[in-house]
């Protein structure tokens, strides 16, 4: 990655923590009581009033000062500008919808950058846990925690009879039936599985050292952008399975020495029920 691109990534990380504050800020202080909620591809999977607000916020202080660049949100900004310059912003405005319904306090807004189509920087903030997680490529992983810095570094050594492991659940109810028929083998298997219900904030927790791995099947890139890049600077690896890469169906990030093993776990159980 040349010094233009390293030195453009660490501008814009620095906008995406400035938008990220605000976009806390306006899903904290302005969460309504009775929040309008609709329901997208299954009558469980939700979009709030916020998510939609979210986005817009996010958008529109982008456009303010980068007019040309392109987005990709989960909430349907999608435009790409008549001249466009070579960053694409990669939007979850709220990661966990459904926890921020419930005032659940496991979401976050996630920002990805994306420069020359790789993602080059990230943001995951996840304000009711006071964490902001973030990364540039090269620059290492960060968390702001109570206004105290910590530098993250995923766990090694571990063997998946003694891992932590993350994961979650589609909307759709067949492939749940599925996704519970993985989850009954590798809770034989693990030390233990969580499901928290924010993807993007499972990358930050291996990357913290919190989770030994975190596999999904079903997840957009908006879910993925901005934790893939804080857990590789991390040390974990992330990728897809079976030689697929993140994002093409399945989504796989661990510790780097534990990567293959799962790798072939999780590839033989696809296999068995998908
Ligand atoms: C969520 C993901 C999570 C998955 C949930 C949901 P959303 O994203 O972050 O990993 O298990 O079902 O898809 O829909 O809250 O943005």
């Amino acid at each position: 990655m040349g010094e233009v691109t390293q030195s453009l990534a660490k501008t814009l990380l620095d906008l995406a923590l400035d938008i990220a504050k605000s976009t806390s800020e306006l899903l904290v202080d302005k969460r309504p009581v009775d929040m309008k909620v609709e329901s997208k591809s299954s009558p469980v999977d939700l979009v709030t009033e916020m998510d939609k607000a979210a986005e817009r916020h996010i958008v529109q202080r982008i456009k303010e000062v980068r007019p040309n660049d392109s987005f990709l949100g989960e909430e349907g900004t999608a435009q790409a500008p008549e001249n466009p310059s070579n960053v694409r912003w990669i939007i979850d405005p709220i990661d966990g919808t459904v926890n921020y319904f419930y005032n659940h306090p496991y979401w976050a807004i996630s920002i990805g950058i994306e420069i020359d189509g790789e993602i080059q920087a990230g943001v995951v903030a996840a304000p009711l846990l006071h964490e902001t997680f973030y990364a540039h490529k090269n620059g290492g992983s960060f968390v702001l925690h109570d206004q105290k810095l910590m530098q993250l570094k995923a766990n090694s050594g571990t063997k998946i009879e003694k891992a932590l492991i993350g994961t979650g659940f589609g909307y759709d109810v067949e492939i749940r039936k599925k996704q519970g028929a993985v989850l009954h083998e590798m809770v034989a298997i693990a030390r233990d599985v969580r499901r928290a219900g924010a993807a993007s904030l499972d990358f930050c927790y291996v990357a913290a050292g919190r989770l030994d791995a975190y596999y999904e099947f079903g997840l957009y890139p908006w879910d993925f952008a901005a934790g893939s890049i804080i857990a590789s600077e991390a040390g974990a690896r992330v990728g897809g399975i079976d030689q697929k890469p993140i994002g093409e169906k399945w989504s796989l990030c661990s510790n780097a020495d534990l990567f293959d093993e799962l790798d072939v776990l999780i590839t033989s159980l696809k296999n068995k029920y998908f």
